[in-house]
């Protein structure tokens, strides 16, 4: 069985609350059920955290090497900007695909810009919470394929 760790930045604990226009009417917990339902379907194992520090998620970006087989990310508006968290993701060995729930390259201009997308695997972008399921199909086919 494969393990997949998601990660999510700053805010997306509040999701549902507001701005669902953009981001869904969907709390993260449901969001977690969600994924959950079809990492069962898949066979996968996923764990799923939050955090609105840039430190706490490089401290766990570094420690998912050699534990998890594959890392989706969510990195919030740290996408945009944070080459620390550039440099873990492409500091680790396994496969990372990112994903926004809204589609970042319809919105603002500094949103348009993703300093992590080139040193993932792939970017997943504003298609939702189903992203992150799209993410987990693509990166289970990946892993199996690698077998
Ligand atoms: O579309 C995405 O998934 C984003 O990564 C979400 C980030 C945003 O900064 C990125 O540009 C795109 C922020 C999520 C904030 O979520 C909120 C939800 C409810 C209320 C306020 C913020």
């Amino acid at each position: 069985m494969f393990n997949i760790l998601i990660l999510n930045g700053p805010n997306l604990n509040l999701l549902g609350t507001r701005e669902k226009g953009i981001y869904g009417e969907r709390t993260l917990a449901e969001i977690e059920d969600l994924i959950q339902e079809e990492a069962a379907k898949l066979h996968v194992s996923v764990t799923m955290m939050q955090s609105n520090h840039e430190g706490i998620l490089i401290d766990n970006i570094q420690k998912a090497n050699g534990v998890y087989d594959a890392l989706i990310i969510n990195p919030g508006a740290f996408t945009h900007y944070s080459y620390a968290i550039r440099d873990a993701v492409k500091s680790i060995d396994l496969p990372v695909v990112e994903v926004h729930l809204s589609n970042i390259h319809a919105r603002e201009p500094f949103r348009r810009k993703s300093v992590t997308a080139d040193v993932c695997a792939g970017q997943i972008t504003g298609f939702g919470e189903y992203g992150y399921i799209m993410a987990l199909y693509a990166l289970s086919k990946r892993l199996l394929d690698e077998e």
